[in-house]
């Protein structure tokens, strides 16, 4: 039986990524951060909160990381833990830095100086193509950050890079495209959209207030994604991968997307709120996952309509349930 552990358990792709290991027989032991009394509400809404082992830690300190490889003796650490929201790294770069960017690095460090046999998968991001330098970007496109989360980022990305070529570890990068689902966090813009509806039609609210509806994104669905987080530390070798669908969407169209699954018009009830506007957007993103086609045997299966409709089905079944 292969042990993983996973950092960011309790977020979104955490339950996902443990739901899909532990279907696989693996014994999952998840990081845990402690910060909120209900952390665990996502594993409970997959039912495996108790199949999961926890240790405590966290990511700015190296010594807990060091003390939990020691103990649990992980074959793969996928590493998901983040502090992941792009708005709130202008209202606390420092500390996305030091979790975003130095937790990646403590993390390698942790490994290489327990066991430099462990896989690693690090979670990096699109968000480090910002400023696109390539109309649809793959593996081969520089990067050009427009946030501190995206700057952070690209620091735990070279670094995961750097220990692959400096110590011949087998440390592997997936630049992963937005993913959204039922288990998104309520900030991101997907289902901040998906619960607006829900609650709208309870009569709870009864408008939206959105930033800048234009922006392009290349939306997937979490259950997709960890698949190929999966596949990438089965390889022969270690590599980077864009996952990507290879679709872009603009917010708009998955306001009119989530409100048409309610019948309703989101011109109704949108409310644009400049203060919801970031100080440097990434416009558009486009991903070309043809290299983890080719050589993970993934795509996407789940489509953008898809995606949404799940999305608003899973807000209006909880809102019913209160
Ligand atoms: P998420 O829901 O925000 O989860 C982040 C996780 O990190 C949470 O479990 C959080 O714990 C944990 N965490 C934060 N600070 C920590 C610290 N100092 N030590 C230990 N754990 C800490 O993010 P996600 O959407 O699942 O994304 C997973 C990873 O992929 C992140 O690294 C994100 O940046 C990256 N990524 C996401 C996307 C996407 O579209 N979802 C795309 C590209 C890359 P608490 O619950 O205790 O706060
Ligand atoms: O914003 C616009 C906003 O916060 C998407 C993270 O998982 O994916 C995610 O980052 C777009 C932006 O995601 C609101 O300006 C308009 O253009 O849902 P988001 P993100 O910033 O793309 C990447 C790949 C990651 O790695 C990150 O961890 O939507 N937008 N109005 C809004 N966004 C939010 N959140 N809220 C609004 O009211």
């Amino acid at each position: 039986m292969k042990t993983a552990l996973i950092t960011g358990i309790t977020g979104q792709d955490g339950a996902y990524l443990a739901k899909l290991l532990l279907k696989k027989g693996y014994r999952v032991v998840g990081l845990l951060a402690h910060r909120s009394t209900n952390a665990l509400w996502r594993l409970s809404y997959l039912n495996i909160d108790t199949e999961v082992e926890y240790s405590d830690g966290d990511l700015t300190d190296l010594s807990s990381l060091i003390r939990i490889i020691e103990k649990i003796e992980p074959d793969e650490v996928y590493n998901l833990a983040a502090q992941s929201f792009v708005g709130a790294s202008w209202q606390q770069p420092i500390l996305t830095s030091q979790v975003t960017g130095m937790g990646v690095l403590h993390m390698l460090e942790a490994i290489r100086l327990t066991n430099p046999q462990i896989k690693f998968y690090q979670a990096s991001s699109s968000e480090m193509f910002g400023l696109v330098q390539q109309p649809v970007q793959s593996e081969e496109t520089p990067f050009y950050p427009r946030s501190p989360y995206g700057v952070a980022k690209l620091f735990g990305h070279w670094m995961t890079k750097n220990y692959r070529e400096s110590y011949n570890m087998f440390t592997c990068s997936g630049i992963l495209f937005n993913h959204e689902s039922p288990l998104r966090g309520l900030e991101f813009v997907t289902r901040k959209v998906t619960n607006a509806v829900a609650r709208i039609v309870v009569g709870k609210q009864n408008e939206l207030r959105l930033g800048n509806i234009d922006a392009k994104r290349d939306w997937g669905y979490a259950g997709d994604y960890v698949e190929a987080m999966w596949l990438m530390l089965q390889q022969p070798h270690p590599d980077d991968y864009v996952i990507a669908t290879g679709k872009t969407a603009s917010v708009r169209d998955m306001c009119k997307i989530a409100f048409s699954y309610a019948g309703l018009n989101y011109e109704d009830y949108l409310v644009i709120d400049p203060e919801l506007y970031r100080p440097a957007e990434v416009d558009i993103l486009l991903g070309n996952p043809a290299k983890a086609r080719k050589k993970l045997g993934w795509e996407a299966k789940t489509s953008f309509e898809e995606l949404i409709q799940l999305m608003v089905e899973a807000d209006l079944a909880r809102m019913k349930e209160k």
